[in-house]
């Protein structure tokens, strides 16, 4: 038999037109029951996704069996979040079908971008952190490394956002409320998990103590597999995500005794638990359910871990932590490291100690942020009731650390024992899920260097005095093959052409791209691609919102979860002064700019929705106001999602990443939008810092407090008042939005920001950065009115984000945490 390497063999076959006319016209056959004369577009679609699945399953058996024979080391990544987004085109791409799939269907009538939108977001996620997952096992199948993701197959993904007057409406999401054609449900792989229940302590013939839990009530996880499709014929490695449903044996027992109501209602409850995605992106929940899903996804997870293991080793732990690496994403799952420790001492009597030095060579955890309130914490007593022998193995994991640890580098130091310790001390005492996760890993990451210096200085500075070489750092990344080569195909085209065709998977390739931006040719194709994705983004705009915007406009724009750190409300503070000099000022000369809003709020951050409200109303005033003669134009788009994202990204001229200094760990949709030739207006934050090292000082605009900054401002007392009174415009806007201008009849409805910014201090220094925040937007005013200038700033951009490819962030876990070997597949 021919011997295949990664990068000649083709796992997936290629088809050609005229064959995927073939099979999609069957597949409305004999899929979909129609036929071409009366297939809807949905129809369409569907019979689509079947013809690109039968090529996708082929990659799929080809992997897995692959991973059986070779019986590979393999990554499973543990995250409560995938944000997806839609997986057709996204599919079509790496299995480079996408030109043919197109033709095919115009042969045959169809539009392909009418079938791409047939299809929902799978928004199994609420912001960067779950779209991190989503390009992370992009690359790890791109770059054929053995992985699988474990998560949660919620039925209701993140709330769908409309707006009512201004102010944010939630509505279920339903992603599969008519089937999802990319799932596979695998019922012969269910697992049955415990909660609740009592602890008895029993002992042996010889004597030993032995824990026995009695659950209190069985859930049954059935596991849905999503292929995940590597870019160009590589690996397709899975997806794989539990829900929940009612244990037909434990429930359907009181059936017998008469108790038929109480058995369906615990089943409701079964089914509750993967119902539906909790909404908060950078708070802790910290309620009952929350708990339960976690523990759930990671029970099943782990379960199908070692039953897969078993198959090969059977009884014999000993190449456990050869086989398997566990990567947690944020503290999320951190409850797997008692659950692994519970069932290798409780279940396989494995020896505490060898049971740990196992846990211990499995787990990594990366952390994704410093806000305390973030920093997730659970009630003891609501472990107590929910996992009662997890609590147990918790004190033991805290006892022993406290004792080996601790107090032999700082013998009798209570204090140092009381910080560090996993529980926290209180009247409601606590378990630190941050120090469980740092004590339980053999490598704590952060996702940005700045963000890793103060994982390391500000957050856990003891545990690195204990575990110098556990803290490392790996630099976030993004898929260039969606947030570049799918959702920008002109600038990908022109690519192709300057710098060749690898750069999808060899993103430092852009770099040559440097050599054009003195181009006028090469400056002038690239300007044009621009104007025609801000024409396309408009006509978006027109359809979702009827706002008339121009696209020869600065497209400047914001797109994150809205929060107070991330600062909306210093970028609208900027639009409200811009407003007011064009009233004072009727020829204010500035150049006509666009600011795009997108920004879901947690259902319940009042504030966040006041500023989402706040926009909305300052939008309608200004958008109607003949005086501004359209030099500012503002949109908050609704439903900002990956899929918006992918219309957004490619038309922005201005990328808005205005964190206070040390508040943002990351970022990722700063790399996206440079990546697409936008400039920066941002703060030396997050991966803000590198981005500007990458493209260098003359291509970003820079501004405001550092992180050392701020932490000078806060340590002498930070008086925002101060700027209050010192700046007269920070003064006449403040005042501006207590007034019924924007709010007619209605004085006082946009006070609240004013508040937060006085009464309320100032927490994230907004007013201390404004000046310095409306300096970096004149530079790019006056950069833009230079159309060479500007372009060449924007194909810079371009040119120099390669590092910013999540395939380097997965070498780097490779190389510094996973210790993964590539595995080419065979095709049989
Ligand atoms: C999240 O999206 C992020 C951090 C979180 O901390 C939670 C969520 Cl849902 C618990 C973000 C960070 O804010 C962002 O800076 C970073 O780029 C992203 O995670 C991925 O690391």
């Amino acid at each position: 038999m021919k011997k295949h390497t990664a990068t000649e063999a083709t796992p997936v076959a290629r088809l050609n037109t005229e064959q995927l006319k073939d099979n999609i016209v069957r597949h409305l056959h004999a899929s979909l029951g129609t036929d071409v004369n009366k297939a809807s577009p949905q129809a369409w679609w569907r019979a689509t996704c079947a013809a690109i699945n039968e090529q996708v399953f082929d990659g799929l058996r080809n992997t897995q069996r692959t991973h059986y024979e070779k019986n590979t080391r393999a990554l499973h990544y543990f995250s409560l979040e995938y944000l997806m987004g839609r997986l057709f085109s996204n599919n079509l791409h790496n299995l480079g079908l996408y030109d043919q799939a197109r033709q095919a269907l115009g042969e045959l009538g169809m539009n392909i971008a009418d079938l791409e939108d047939q299809e929902e977001d799978m928004a199994l996620g609420n912001g960067g952190l779950g779209r991190l997952a989503a390009c992370f096992i992009d690359s790890l199948a791109t770059l054929n490394y053995p992985a699988i993701g474990y998560g949660i197959h919620y039925e209701h993904g993140l709330f769908k956002q409309s707006f009512q007057d201004g102010r944010q409406i939630e509505r279920p999401d339903s992603w599969r409320e008519y089937g999802n054609p990319w799932e596979i449900c695998r019922p012969e792989s269910v697992q049955e998990i415990s909660v609740y229940g009592y602890v008895e302590t029993v002992y042996d013939l010889q004597g030993r103590m032995k824990k026995v839990w009695h659950p209190g009530r069985i859930i049954k996880g059935v596991p849905w597999d999503i292929p995940v499709v590597g870019y160009n014929g590589s690996s397709v490695n899975v997806l794989r995500l539990w829900e929940s449903r009612a244990s037909d044996f434990f429930n359907w027992d009181v059936f017998n005794s008469g108790g038929y109501i109480d058995a369906a209602r615990e089943n409701i409850e079964a089914e509750t638990i993967s119902k539906v995605l909790y909404p908060n992106d950078e708070t802790d929940a910290g309620k009952e359910l929350r708990l339960i899903q976690q523990y759930f996804f990671v029970s099943c997870s782990l379960k199908d871990i070692i039953r897969r293991y078993k198959r090969s080793h059977g009884d014999d732990w000993s190449d456990f932590a050869k086989q398997v690496v566990i990567q947690l994403n944020d503290t999320h799952p951190a409850v797997a490291i008692p659950e692994l420790m519970r069932i290798l001492v409780d279940r396989a009597e494995m020896q505490w100690d060898q049971a740990w030095n196992l846990c211990q060579q499995v787990f990594a955890y990366t952390n994704h942020t410093l806000l305390p309130e973030a920093l997730e914490k659970w009630p003891v007593r609501l472990f107590e009731k929910v996992l009662p022998r997890h609590i147990e193995i918790i004190y033991e994991i805290n006892r022993r650390f406290l004792v080996e640890q601790v107090d032999v580098l700082w013998p009798g130091d209570n204090q140092k024992k009381r910080k560090l310790s996993i529980i926290e001390e209180g009247h409601d005492p606590m378990v630190r899920m941050g120090h469980l996760s740092v004590v339980g890993s053999f490598r704590v990451n952060g996702v940005a260097e700045i963000h890793s210096t103060l994982v390391k200085s500000d957050l856990f500075p003891e545990m690195v005095a204990l575990w110098p070489d556990k803290f490392t750092n790996v630099t976030n990344g993004v898929t260039p093959r969606r947030w570049l080569k799918a959702c920008n195909p002109r600038l990908s085209a022109l690519l192709d052409k300057q710098v060749g065709t690898n750069w999808p998977t060899d993103l430092k390739q852009l770099s040559k791209f440097a050599a054009f931006a003195d181009d006028p040719a090469i400056q002038d194709a690239f300007m044009a691609i621009k104007q025609q994705n801000k024409a396309e983004l408009a006509s978006v705009v027109k359809k979702l919102t009827n706002i008339d915007i121009d696209p020869h406009a600065i497209f400047d724009i914001q797109i994150k979860r809205l929060h107070e750190y991330k600062r909306q409300h210093l970028n609208l503070l900027h639009i409200l002064a811009l407003y007011r000099r064009i009233l004072q000022e009727p020829d204010y000369d500035m150049v006509p700019r666009v600011f795009l809003f997108g920004a879901k709020a947690a259902p319940g951050y009042k504030l966040a929705k006041e500023i989402i409200y706040a926009i909305n109303k300052i939008a309608d005033k200004i958008n109607h106001d003949k005086r501004v003669k359209n030099r500012i134009k503002v949109v908050f788009m609704p439903n900002y999602r990956v899929t918006l994202a992918e219309k957004m990204i490619p038309a922005a001229d201005v990328s808005e990443q205005i964190s206070t200094a040390g508040k943002e760990a990351s970022g990722t949709g700063n790399m996206k939008l440079a990546l697409n030739g936008a400039v920066t207006v941002g703060t030396l934050d997050g991966a803000n810092i590198e981005i500007a090292e990458e493209v260098g000082s003359d291509n970003i605009a820079i501004f405001g407090l550092t992180v050392d900054d701020v932490k000078a401002l806060q340590a002498k007392g930070y008086n925002s008042s101060d700027y209050y009174y010192a700046d007269p415009e920070i003064k006449a806007i403040l005042d501006w939005l207590e007034t019924d201008y924007f709010t007619p009849g209605k004085p006082g409805e946009l006070a609240a920001i004013k508040r937060s910014l006085l009464e309320g201090g100032d927490p994230y220094l907004v007013l201390a950065d404004f000046a310095s925040y409306v300096k970096a937007q004149e530079k790019i005013d006056l950069w833009y009115r230079d159309k060479t200038l500007w372009a060449k700033k924007a194909m810079l951009n371009t040119a120099s984000v390669g590092k910013f490819t999540s395939d380097r962030s997965i070498e780097d876990y490779v190389s510094r945490v996973w210790q993964l070997q590539k595995c080419a597949v065979n095709v049989k």
